[in-house]
């Protein structure tokens, strides 16, 4: 489920560069991906009936590849589509409500960014942590100031049992910084979805952890 080096996919419909987005997904599926986290966000986000719907397509394709899917942010689309469960930012909710509402069985990710934040959201039941933006990203509007790798390096050493995932502008040529750190994935949007051959470029994302001695 975290198994080292672990390829997190996130995207939404406006993510999908002009492609159709559930192709970008089972590309990413064929691909080896660990996760995938829908995330539909900005100016023409699907909505209500649609959201339900392409969420849906979205939970049926990762099943066929047994690929954990997970929701960003909505509790309520999480648990109306059965999703294996939902990422939440420090601005969203509580974690400990997240995980109260999710129940014990499914999985809870946290964004968190200091070593303050990371205690807290392990001790509310977090199964894995984000941290970022590492580099720069164009993929969030309100993204803050890259963050390099020192926090996921403090987080990992005082919390070695919890998964941490680097965020934010990754690409294979940078990721060796955030394997280093001590982080067991990537979770990225671009580096995949803009990708001309997104099995090719997971397989980069891999062979980038090659010869990095945690
Ligand atoms: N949270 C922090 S940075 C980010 C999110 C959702 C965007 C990551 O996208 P990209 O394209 O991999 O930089
Ligand atoms: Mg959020």
């Amino acid at each position: 489920m975290f198994n080292k080096p672990s390829v997190y996919f996130i995207m939404g419909t406006q993510n999908a560069s002009g492609k159709d987005p559930l192709s970008v997904l089972e590309e990413a599926l064929k691909g080896g991906i660990s996760h995938f986290q829908l995330r539909e966000k900005g100016t023409g986000a699907l909505r209500g009936q649609e959201l339900l719907e392409f969420a849906e397509s979205c939970r049926d394709l990762c099943a066929i590849y047994k690929v954990l899917f997970l929701i960003n942010d909505d509790v309520e689309l999480a648990l109306a589509v059965d999703a294996d469960g939902i990422h939440i930012g420090q601005e969203d909710m509580d974690c400990g409500q997240a995980r109260e509402l999710m129940g014990k069985e499914k999985m809870l990710g946290v964004s968190v960014h200091s070593l303050e934040e990371a205690k807290i959201a392990i001790d509310a039941g977090a199964d894995y942590l984000g941290m970022g933006p590492v580099y720069g990203t164009r993929s969030k509007a309100d993204a803050k100031q890259p963050a390099g790798t020192i926090g996921i390096k403090e987080v990992t050493s005082h919390f070695p049992d919890i998964p941490v995932y680097g965020i934010g502008g990754i690409s294979p040529q940078n990721a060796p910084a955030v394997w280093e750190a001590g982080a067991c994935g990537v979770a990225v949007i671009s580096a995949l979805s803009d990708a001309g051959d997104i099995g090719m470029q997971i397989a980069h994302f891999k062979n980038s952890y090659k010869g990095v001695l945690i």
